[in-house]
């Protein structure tokens, strides 16, 4: 619970049994975390087991890829404020408290893994992955001319109930790509999006993507695909219809005190 919110975590898993029963417990350390969903996509034996022996509620999802587990494990959720992480260890639990801090302005808090600063040894962040994403995310931020964007592949990320249930049905994308899919949906909606960076650290076992220099370029290359895609069906007026009635927005509403006393803090 956090300000009066429940706060869900949604987990992926497919490769990390040896790190998922670690990463559940930290994020029910925080404090802060009511639920943990895991969504088990044809994982490795044993991380059934491992889940069991913590809190954290397991779903299966047999349709395999990153998107389609990523998607389940959100719609499982229940809480007001929900947070999707991956088991791996390459995040960390404690940078949700970084998430929430942001989730007082905004309805949705993006992770980014390419500030040098935040890198940790060992980390799957070198010289390409950390550029690459950068240059797709400011592809991205340029075509929408949205928030300040340097990530199109962290998973850690926090959107609120409201965001969730009117971006969820428009979700096509099964494989790796869902990221960018579910950030630019975000950003279609209205939503008021803020980029944070958080810790990036060194996996647990194997990484079945990225950690193939091949595998990673010929990913960048879907997503500019698919970010082209998108851009230019809302273009034409053929995008997806989220509305629902605006978002509010202290920030940019000058009449509510919230702004006033921030203005006149900042002067
Ligand atoms: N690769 C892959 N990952 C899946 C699948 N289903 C769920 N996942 C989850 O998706 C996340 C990404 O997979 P990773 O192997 O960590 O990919 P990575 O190479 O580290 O890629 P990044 O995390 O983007 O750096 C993990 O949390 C997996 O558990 C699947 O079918 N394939
Ligand atoms: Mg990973």
């Amino acid at each position: 619970m956090w300000n009066g919110k429940t706060v869900s975590v949604a987990l992926p898993t497919y490769n990390e049994q040896a790190s998922i029963r670690a990463c559940i417990d930290g994020f029910f350390a925080t404090g802060v975390v009511d639920e943990v969903v895991v969504c088990n996509n044809n994982a490795a034996p044993g991380t059934s087991e491992e889940v069991a022996r913590t809190r954290a509620r397991e779903v299966i999802e047999t349709r395999q890829g990153y998107g389609w587990s990523c998607q389940r494990a959100l719609a499982e959720t229940t809480g007001d404020l929900i947070v999707l992480s991956e088991p791996d260890g390459s995040f960390e639990p404690n940078d949700i408290h970084k998430l929430l801090a942001y989730a007082h302005d905004f309805d949705v808090v993006l992770g980014s893994r390419t500030n040098t600063e935040l890198i940790w040894t060992g980390a799957n962040m070198g010289w390409w992955l950390k550029w690459g994403n950068w240059a797709v995310a400011k592809y991205m931020e340029f075509l929408f001319n949205t928030t300040t964007l340097t990530d199109v592949g962290c998973t850690m990320r926090l959107v609120t109930r409201d965001v969730l249930e009117r971006i969820q049905p428009h979700f096509t994308v099964g494989g790796s790509q869902f990221g960018p899919e579910m950030m630019m949906l975000c950003i279609w909606s209205g939503a008021h999006l803020i980029e944070i960076p958080l810790n990036y650290k060194q996996r647990v076992g194997e990484s079945a993507v990225t950690g193939d220099r091949g595998k990673a370029i010929a990913l960048g290359v879907q997503m500019i695909g698919l970010i082209s895609q998108f851009r230019t069906r809302t273009a034409v007026g053929q995008g997806p219809d989220l509305s629902r009635g605006g978002f509010a927005n202290p920030r940019r509403d000058a009449a509510t005190p919230l702004t006033a006393d921030k203005r006149g803090a900042t002067r």
